[in-house]
């Protein structure tokens, strides 16, 4: 079968709820791609962050291999020998005393909202039908009904409703509308440290810091969804380091397992993660050994491999480059680390036609939010591979 066949099929049996570029993929490796007419991609997306390690990585998938062969999943009823060991080195790691493993980002992102109300009523002494949690304009956390409740996309939420009550949206970057909602029933305030889908948006410096410190001193919980921009992704181990600041709770998922496995996981201190009781919460994969095997080893990997480092001094070659390509398209080039975005003027007429014509290069990235590109490759690259995309992003960028 070719490319047009597999479009074929999956438009006539899938549900149309992706529009993706015309690739089909068949194979990947580290940063590269091949699609199924064996056409070679340099991939810059990293499935969203998914995949920080690079594609298939050779460790990652032994210890898949390995852990597949003995036991993948026993339920939360019975112990494994491999969540203990993940949720020690992820607390040692961090620094934070307990870890809720789930599956997908928008599962964790649940977890940590369920247990930051749980904390709200029964130890802050909220009222129970009470208690908000601040988000922030713009924000992406996931598809769930409560999370898109709070998103300011109007097509995150069109025909979804009715929404979960409780959330109340600020305007992110702007410290004086977050101290202005803070009442003395606020619970939580949510924030993205680095705001991937509204197109890699970073905070005005020193903002997560202000936030935090308001959070502090009103007795508020500060959440870090560092789903997309942790785990080396902005240059750090997680981008609030920028600003030196320690959330309540850090919500994680993506790149843990490489991208070969779902896993996610909220990080906190018992006085909050505590809030759970035996039966309070949970899922029939969270936790499972297989995913916890895999994402010990991913982890390993992060570390061993330095890829934190090399995101911060790669990411910041790729920027300073890419500011150096005249074009009349570019309105601005911003991110951390290998968490870049290139946003064009309206004028461009759109980033998806850049996307299309760096497709035909062999180079694979994502508009958002209409005039960004994303260039967010797996932080296994190399210079010379940053090197060999900028002289075709270059000539792309002259488009007319
Ligand atoms: C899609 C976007 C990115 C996330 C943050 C939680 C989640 C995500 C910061 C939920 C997930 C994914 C979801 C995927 C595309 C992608 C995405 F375009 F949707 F917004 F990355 F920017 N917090 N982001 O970025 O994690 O439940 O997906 O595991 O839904 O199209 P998930």
């Amino acid at each position: 079968m070719k490319t047009q066949d597999y479009i074929a099929l999956e438009e006539k049996f899938g549900a149309h709820n992706y529009h993706p570029l015309d690739v089909v993929v068949d194979k990947a490796e580290g940063v590269w791609m091949w699609d199924v007419d064996g056409k070679k991609y340099l991939d810059c997306l990293a499935a969203y962050s998914a995949v920080n390690q690079g594609h298939c990585h050779p460790r990652i998938i032994a210890k898949l291999k390995e852990q597949a062969e003995k036991v993948t999943l026993t339920s939360r009823a019975f112990r494994n020998n491999q969540l203990p060991l993940l949720c020690q080195e992820m607390c040692e790691l961090t620094g934070y005393q307990m870890l809720l493993p789930m599956n997908s980002g928008a599962e964790a992102v649940e977890t940590a909202l369920k247990a930051a109300r749980k904390w709200g009523h029964k130890v802050k002494g909220i009222a129970e039908d009470k208690g908000e949690i601040l988000t922030c304009t713009n924000n992406f956390s996931g598809r769930t009904i409560s999370i898109v409740s709070f998103s300011t996309e109007e097509q995150y939420k069109d025909g979804f409703g009715p929404f979960t009550p409780g959330f109340r949206n600020v305007e992110y970057g702007d410290i004086k509308a977050l101290e202005a909602a803070i009442t003395p029933e606020t619970i939580a305030f949510l924030v993205e440290p680095i705001q991937g889908e509204a197109g890699i948006i970073v905070p005005p410096a020193g903002y997560l810091k202000a936030a935090y410190d308001l959070c502090k001193k009103n007795n508020v919980l500060f959440i870090a969804d560092e789903i997309q921009s942790g785990l080396g992704r902005s240059g750090k181990l997680f981008a609030f380091e920028y600003d030196n600041i320690r959330p309540d709770v850090v919500i994680i998922g993506k790149a843990l397992s490489g991208g070969c496995y779902p896993v996610s996981a909220v990080l906190s201190d018992k006085e909050v993660l505590g809030v759970f009781n035996p039966g309070d919460h949970g899922s029939t994969f969270g936790g499972n050994p297989l995913g916890a095997a895999i994402a010990r080893e991913s982890i390993k990997v992060l570390i061993e491999e330095n890829l934190v480092q090399k995101s911060h001094d790669l990411g910041q070659y790729f920027r300073d480059e890419l500011s150096k390509i005249p074009s009349k398209h570019v309105k601005e080039i911003r991110g951390k680390g290998l968490f870049i975005g290139v946003e064009l003027h309206p004028e461009a007429g759109g980033a998806r036609r850049f996307c299309e014509a760096l497709m035909q290069r062999g180079i694979l990235c994502k508009e958002t939010h209409t005039h960004v590109i994303r260039f967010a490759p797996p932080l296994v690259i190399k210079k010379e591979e940053i090197d060999w995309a900028l002289t075709h992003i270059s000539e792309v960028l002259q488009l007319a």
